[in-house]
């Protein structure tokens, strides 16, 4: 069992059996249940129908969330092996287990009271319930601390007034962690599907992850019950969860160029030019080993980190480093990958321009490419550079 042929320096023999276990089921449930139909989906521009439940009966949500709530009880190891294993599919595949597993369970185990724990958590492992995390807005993407979308203490609970945008599964969610300020501190309120004043409308016209519902949160006087405010004051709070689901990116984006990189490994070897494989040109080797290079160096740093996650010992730094590097030579490796393929790098019988178009949301939300790099520069010479 290999990193899918792609593990040059034997990485998987620092994984223990069950971590394994766990991503040989999940890379065989994407090649049933995702491969087959995500081109079709890609196309059309949905999410495919029944693949939420069936993501939930494969306990991939609530990856790391505790047993007493339904969730799986796993390292954070297993959890990027997981996220791997379905970006190797789509990344809007991955999207939609990131968002549940790391902007929805994570803030409500972590934050939420115990009635909520016990309302939510288990129907989110099973997929009964979906969830969305709604932090951007129209005018504040990069600069979630000016958000304008506020909350009102009234009797019993809040007012809720304003506007998110991008959201993930928005319009498909049961529960919304809506971040909102309240007398001029942001905190997380579970606003649920249905409660009066709130619609979320859902935004078409992507290029980018097409196989993943994007929505818009509008919320005129909505209102919350008390009970649905979480237990954490401050940016910190939206920015721990983005800890955890930059995190999974960082692994999942190591799949999508596992896959890129496979697809063009292949056709290189069979393609003929000039009497000859492409594969046999020094360009086309190139590009491969600078592919292959690239993979194996992003390996080593998901494998460091998720050991550090596990051991408690990661910081958000690293975890930028390695959102930053590994998307980052996700996409490029995708364009070699098109390059190498020529004009069948365009069509929807490669998987190229399809993971190349989703990693280009990819590289922009959890955080810009650029964003990540101040966050680095400032970890590193201690100077903020983005205010
Ligand atoms: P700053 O003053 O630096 O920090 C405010 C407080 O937060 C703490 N903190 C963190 N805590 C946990 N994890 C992190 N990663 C943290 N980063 C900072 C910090 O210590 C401080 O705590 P305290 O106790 O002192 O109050 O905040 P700032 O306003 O200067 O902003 C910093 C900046 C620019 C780095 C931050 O705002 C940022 O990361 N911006 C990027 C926004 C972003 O990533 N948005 C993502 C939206 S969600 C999304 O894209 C989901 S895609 C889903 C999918 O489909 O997969
Ligand atoms: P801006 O912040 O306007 O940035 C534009 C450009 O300016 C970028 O290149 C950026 O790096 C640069 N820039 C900004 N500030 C600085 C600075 N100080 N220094 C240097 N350069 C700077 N958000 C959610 O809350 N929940 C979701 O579920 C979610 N899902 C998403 C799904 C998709 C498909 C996409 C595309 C986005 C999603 N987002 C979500 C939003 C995403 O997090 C934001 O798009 C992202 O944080 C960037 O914000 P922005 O698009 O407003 O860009």
């Amino acid at each position: 069992m290999s990193f899918n042929g792609v593990d040059y320096y034997n990485i998987d023999d620092l994984f223990s059996e069950d971590e394994l276990i766990v991503r040989r089921s999940v890379r065989d449930f994407v090649e049933n249940e995702v491969l087959p139909v995500i081109e079709k989906h890609f196309r059309d521009g949905t999410f495919p129908e029944g693949l939420n439940r069936k993501m939930g009966e494969q306990g991939l949500y609530g990856i790391t969330t505790s047993p007493d709530y339904g969730g799986v009880g796993a390292n954070h190891t297993v959890y990027g092996l997981a996220m791997l294993e379905l970006e190797r599919g789509d990344s809007g595949v991955r999207s939609f287990a990131s968002v549940q597993n790391s902007l929805v369970m994570y803030p409500i185990e972590a934050y939420g009271n115990e009635q909520s724990k016990r309302k939510w958590l288990p129907k989110l492992a099973t997929g009964e319930a979906i969830g969305c995390f709604g932090l951007t807005e129209p005018d504040y993407g990069s600069d979630p601390g000016g958000m304008i979308t506020n909350a009102r203490k009234i009797g019993g609970g809040y007012l809720l007034n304003g506007a998110k945008m991008w959201i993930t599964n928005g319009s498909v969610a049961d529960v919304s962690v809506v971040w909102a300020k309240l007398d001029g501190t942001v905190h997380g309120f579970l606003v649920e599907k249905g409660t009066k004043g709130f619609s979320a409308p859902e935004m078409r016209g992507k290029y980018s992850l097409r196989a993943s519902v994007t929505s818009e949160l509008i919320l005129n006087d909505v209102e919350v019950p008390e009970e649905n405010i979480l237990s954490i004051a401050g940016l910190k709070g939206p920015l721990s969860c983005l800890t955890k689901a930059r995190y999974g990116i960082a692994w999942g984006a190591i799949g999508a160029a596992m896959a890129v990189y496979d697809s063009a490994l292949e056709y290189s070897k069979s393609r003929i030019q000039f009497g000859k494989p492409i594969a046999s040109f020094q360009l086309v080797q190139e590009k491969l080993v600078w592919m292959l290079n690239e993979i194996t160096k992003a390996q080593l740093i998901a494998y460091r980190l998720g050991r550090l996650m596990d051991e408690g010992k990661a910081t958000p730094q690293q975890v930028s480093l390695a959102k930053r590097n590994n998307v980052s030579i996700a996409l490029e490796a995708s364009r070699y990958a098109r390059e190498i393929h020529g004009a069948n790098g365009i069509i929807s019988e490669y998987p190229i321009m399809r993971h190349s178009a989703n990693l280009e949301s990819v590289k922009t939300y959890e955080g810009t490419h650029d964003i990540h790099t101040l966050i680095l520069g400032n970890d590193i010479t201690g100077i903020q550079a983005f205010k």
